[in-house]
């Protein structure tokens, strides 16, 4: 044993590196090493209890010896190591292939709101946010909608137990912007937007619209339909006709759809404008005096548009997504497909 001691020592002071420590380890006490095989190969028959006790005892000196001494050499060395990369590049076997780091990709809904913000601030418009959990006076009645008002159940609303609400529309954060900013205003909000309601392949109940507000001295309808066409044409890339056609909403008067010609038939007609050569866009319309009145802005001198796109729809459309729950769904195969984040 004492000769295996000194064999040992001697070995672990010549191991310099955490590899040819861990060499001498298992040559010493791995399950064939020279000190395991010590008790394997020694026959006790022939030894008096008192040797056999002497034996066990210098038996796991030695062990608790071995084991303590490559502990501090192992800690040794790799704080050499550490001190020293250019020691370790060195000793680097360069020819091991590397590990591969994959990039989160960008999700289409992300995609399509930074190309719109790109759009929008080349126009002049502020980004801003605005709370998910809203207060019922933002949400609706500074929009013009009282609590008995039946465009209220347009909207089925997740209501908190506090009294507050998850905001179903990005026009809650209109007269937020219009106190903190006043006139004249041009900015847009993308957010998310949550709605009780039942989930199919155009509907779900967590959903990201982008809301725009202008308002100046004289805005009118041709302002609007400006911006809209000049948006519209930027996203795909072509000219595209619209149209608009009434539509009700308590907070613009007059209000509009804004339909555009369908760009995969050219309006022929086709199954995605389901024959009628129109797609159903834009929600729009001048801004109600009184929901200007409500965020503080002089009437007699300004008016405004509003408009609230559906990002989620939008961006089905721009990149052909045939089923909206893919885009919550968590699918890694699904969020591969779009660009990688840099
Ligand atoms: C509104 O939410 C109005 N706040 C829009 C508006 C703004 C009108 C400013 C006038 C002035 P609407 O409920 O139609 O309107 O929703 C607007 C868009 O959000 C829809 O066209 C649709 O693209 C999208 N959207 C609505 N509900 C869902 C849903 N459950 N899933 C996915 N997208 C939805």
């Amino acid at each position: 044993m004492d000769d295996i001691r000194e064999q040992f020592l001697a070995e672990l002071n010549k191991a310099a590196s955490a590899k040819e420590i861990d060499e001498v380890r298992v040559r010493y006490l791995g399950r064939k090493g020279v000190i395991t095989l010590l008790a394997k190969n020694t026959d006790f028959s022939k030894l008096t209890p008192e040797q056999k006790r002497d034996f066990g005892r210098r038996l796991n000196e030695l062990k608790a010896l071995a084991e303590s001494e490559i502990g501090r050499a192992l800690e040794a060395a790799k704080a050499r190591e550490a001190a020293a990369p250019a020691a370790v590049l060195a000793n680097l076997d360069r020819t091991l292939p590397g590990t591969g780091h994959s990039l989160g990709c960008i999700h289409p809904i992300a995609l399509v709101q930074m190309e719109l913000e790109d759009i929008f601030q080349g126009m002049g418009f502020m980004v801003l946010t605005g709370p998910e959990v809203e207060k019922e006076y933002y949400n609706f009645d500074a929009l013009n909608i009282p609590p008995d008002h039946p465009a209220r159940d347009m909207q089925d609303t997740y209501w908190l137990t506090n009294g507050m609400l998850l905001r179903t529309h990005t026009s809650a954060i209109q007269v937020r912007a219009m106190e903190r900013f006043g006139a004249p205003l041009r900015a847009i909000f993308p957010g998310r937007c949550f709605r009780y309601e039942a989930i199919d392949a155009s509907h779900e109940n967590t959903f990201y619209q982008l809301e725009g507000l202008m308002v100046d001295e004289g805005i009118s309808v041709a302002n609007l339909i400006a911006v809209m066409k000049a948006l519209l044409s930027e996203i795909f890339h072509r000219e595209v006709t619209v149209r608009l056609r009434p539509g009700f909403f308590p907070f613009v008067e007059p209000g509009f759809e804004l339909d555009a010609q369908c760009l995969l038939c050219g309006g022929k007609g086709c199954s995605t404008c389901k024959g009628s050569g129109w797609i159903e866009l834009i929600p729009c319309g001048l801004v109600h005096p009184r929901v200007l009145e409500f965020g503080r802005i002089d009437t007699s001198k300004y008016s405004g548009f509003a408009f609230g796109l559906g990002l989620t729809r939008l961006a089905m459309m721009k990149f052909g997504i045939p089923d909206i729950r893919l885009m919550n769904s968590g699918d890694i195969r699904f969020y591969e497909q779009f660009p990688a984040a840099v």
